[in-house]
């Protein structure tokens, strides 16, 4: 799936951190809390091996960090653009200096392949980066509006107070750290609640942060469970905004109890889940469809929000199509995420795992199996097959399955009209593949789908920071797109201030 001249340089430094065993609790005020008991995490791809242990926080402990971050926001908002600004690009340096150690974690508690790492550490560099140019640009100073002479109107963008940032253990670096980022620089302080499942990544890009120069109250971490850490941070009044990245139903509850808030209405900015297409016509070329849609639909394990998982093929073409999948995924090789051989490794755990195969089993009596790769023989992580499914259509598909499976559908030239409605229908809308070399098509279909990405003759996944701003409608999130132009502007308030400058004696032609 990729160039692995890339990885080569790592493989020496991932053997140094193969043995070590982090540490992570909560962080409130600077201070790592390890008083509530621990739990053990294990490699998804070894369960035997044991990387490190989480003191997780409970409801007391959340409540000390909101706290925190609470009294820490009176300074934070008025810190100047450009000292946060700086803060940031001195954490995007740090994360590059022990990229070593922050692949590792990546490999040894997420799963992620090497490249993947690789990648994770890259994007969180950059949409630090990214974030403090996007901040300088807004937040520099008040924006002077026109208007009548004698009077003088500006508008300001300022920090809203605490945001809580709930991330997910798919990107848990660049995900975890791209919403802590944007939060911090429009000038609010945050209780980052990682995914249970990373939360060891979490904790040591916390002390990189804090290491980096931005002031102890300003980021608060509390790992720990969604039902106690999560309901404790959208219940609390002093919240003053909630980024959140992960399923369609946990969005709905948090926005729920924001709903039930007393003191005030509290913005929700979601990037949820999807069940994306690809339309392939029958102009497109066979070969690049069956690269683009493996990897859209098998790299990560198909553990991406983007990924491909179902695929439209013009029946003239789809047998040509079928078996080029075929031969492709014949060729993929599933293994530890530490090999750089290996193109994908397991999925996120044993819970994920069962789902998936069970949804494999079940599908494939409604539909017909084409194709399963073999995982590699005597492995006890948590592996799932990438597997090819010929399904009726998108309908037949209740919910998203996270992982590596990909659903093809054939259909007839007068049929696309009723392909575009039926994805339509799921109320998804993230990204969409088209492949045709019927320009005019493509850019017809492009505009039909309602999706937030769509990508023409290419592959549907990784966006990259400010060149693809990424996110979904409907059921797939709030908006706006993470690493674009306009992400930070949900996380702020704006203040206009209108001055009669006649009313002190100025002089009104100055303006
Ligand atoms: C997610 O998987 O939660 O374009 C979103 C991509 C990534 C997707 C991130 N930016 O593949």
């Amino acid at each position: 799936l990729h160039m692995s001249c890339m990885r080569e340089p790592f493989l020496a430094a991932l053997e140094a951190w193969s043995n070590n065993e982090w540490q992570a609790g909560a962080v409130i005020n600077g201070v790592t809390q390890l008083d509530t008991s621990s739990r053990p995490v294990n490699c998804p791809a070894q369960p035997q091996e044991l990387v490190g242990q989480v003191h997780d926080a409970d409801r007391n402990l959340t409540e000390l960090a909101i706290a925190a971050a609470h009294a820490g926001f009176a300074n934070w908002h008025k810190t100047p653009i450009e000292h946060r600004a700086v803060a940031l690009e001195k954490l995007a340096d740090l994360l590059e200096q022990h990229s070593d150690e922050l692949i590792a974690l990546c490999v040894r508690e997420a799963g992620k392949t090497l490249q993947d790492s690789i990648d994770e550490v890259r994007e969180a560099v950059d949409f630090c980066r990214y974030y403090a140019q996007q901040g300088r640009a807004l937040f520099a100073k008040p924006q002077l509006m026109p208007g009548p002479t004698g009077e003088s109107n500006t508008l300001s963008l300022e920090g809203r107070g605490v945001f809580a940032c709930i991330s997910p253990w798919n990107f848990p670096l660049a995900i975890f750290l791209g919403q802590i980022s944007a939060a911090l620089v429009a000038g609010n302080t945050v209780v980052a609640k990682p995914a249970e499942q990373t939360s060891l990544i979490a904790h040591r890009t916390v002390a990189l942060m804090l290491e980096a120069g931005f002031p102890n109250e300003v980021i608060q971490l509390v790992p720990g469970p969604g039902a106690e850490v999560g309901q404790t941070l959208s219940e609390d009044e002093r919240i003053a905004g909630v980024c959140f990245t992960g399923s369609t139903a946990t969005a709905k509850r948090i926005n729920l109890a924001l709903a039930n808030r007393a003191g005030a209405i509290v913005p929700l900015i979601a990037e949820t889940g999807g069940q994306n297409a690809m339309i392939v016509d029958s102009t497109a070329l066979p070969e690049q469809v069956a690269k683009d849609a493996v990897q859209s639909a098998f790299a990560s394990a198909g553990q991406r929000c983007s990924a491909l998982r179902v695929l439209y093929v013009q029946d003239d073409i789809a047998e040509r199509v079928i078996e080029l999948l075929q031969g492709a995924m014949a060729e993929l090789r599933v293994g530890l995420p530490a090999s750089y051989a290996s193109d994908l490794g397991p999925v996120i755990d044993s819970a994920a795992q069962q789902k998936l195969l069970a949804h494999i089993e079940h599908i494939s009596e409604h539909g017909k199996l084409l194709y399963q790769t073999p995982l590699p023989s005597k492995q006890s992580g948590y592996f799932v097959p990438p597997s090819l499914i010929e399904i009726d259509g998108i309908k037949q598909l209740t919910e998203e399955q996270f992982g590596p499976i990909l659903h093809l559908v054939r259909y007839k030239a007068s049929q696309l009209e009723q392909v575009i409605a039926d994805i339509n229908s799921t109320g998804f809308g993230l990204t969409l593949g088209i492949h045709s070399r019927n320009e005019g098509l493509a850019q017809r279909i492009a505009k039909q789908v309602r999706v937030g990405n769509v990508y023409i003759n290419r592959n549907q996944i990784g966006a990259m920071v400010g060149v693809q701003p990424f996110g979904g409608q409907g059921l797939s999130g709030t908006g706006p797109k993470a690493g674009g132009p306009h992400y930070l502007q949900r996380f702020v308030t704006e203040r206009t201030v209108t001055n009669n400058l006649t009313a002190i004696g100025g002089n009104a032609n100055l303006l």
